[in-house]
């Protein structure tokens, strides 16, 4: 069945001009970009997006990361979305990730793992909204 999932390219791979190609990779894999936009976002905002995270040690890092510079959040739409971006990422880590996966081709570390994706339906819900208006989503 068809379903949205949520999705950001990180500072990392916008600095290191990866943009096109991640872009290139998603669509080659079937997903619909259904809204996209290029952004920055205030240190307060990348904590409100990863509050799940608000008790983990790398969250400090995380969001001074997130807020970094330029980023791309987007809505991507397919049958088994969430699930099949999930394997489309790769692994969290990128010395983990399996071939062909967008972390193993462009993301250097862990914490600079250069894109995000939703990991459930309801995260998947609240992330879309974050980011996007329902006027955005047709
Ligand atoms: P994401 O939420 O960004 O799609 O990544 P994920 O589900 O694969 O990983 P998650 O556990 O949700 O962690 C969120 C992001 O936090 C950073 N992280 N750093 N230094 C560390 O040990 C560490 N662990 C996680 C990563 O950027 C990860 O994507
Ligand atoms: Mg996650």
């Amino acid at each position: 069945m068809s379903q949205r999932t949520f999705s950001i390219i990180k500072p990392d791979a916008v600095k290191a001009g990866n943009t096109a190609a991640i872009l290139a990779e998603i669509q080659k894999a079937g997903f619909k970009i259904v809204a996209i936009k290029r952004m920055s976002i205030s240190l307060a905002q990348a904590e409100g997006f990863y509050h799940v995270h608000s008790a983990r040690p790398f969250f400090g890092e995380l969001t001074q990361f997130m807020s970094s510079g330029p980023i791309f959040p987007m809505v991507l739409e397919k049958d088994n979305a969430i699930a099949d971006f999930r394997k489309l990422m790769g692994a969290t880590n990128p010395a983990q990730a399996e071939e062909g996966t967008l972390r193993k081709l462009f993301a250097a570390s862990i914490g600079e793992n250069a894109v995000h994706g939703s990991d459930a339906e309801d995260t998947a819900a609240f992330e879309i909204g974050y980011f996007f208006a329902g006027i955005e989503l047709k």
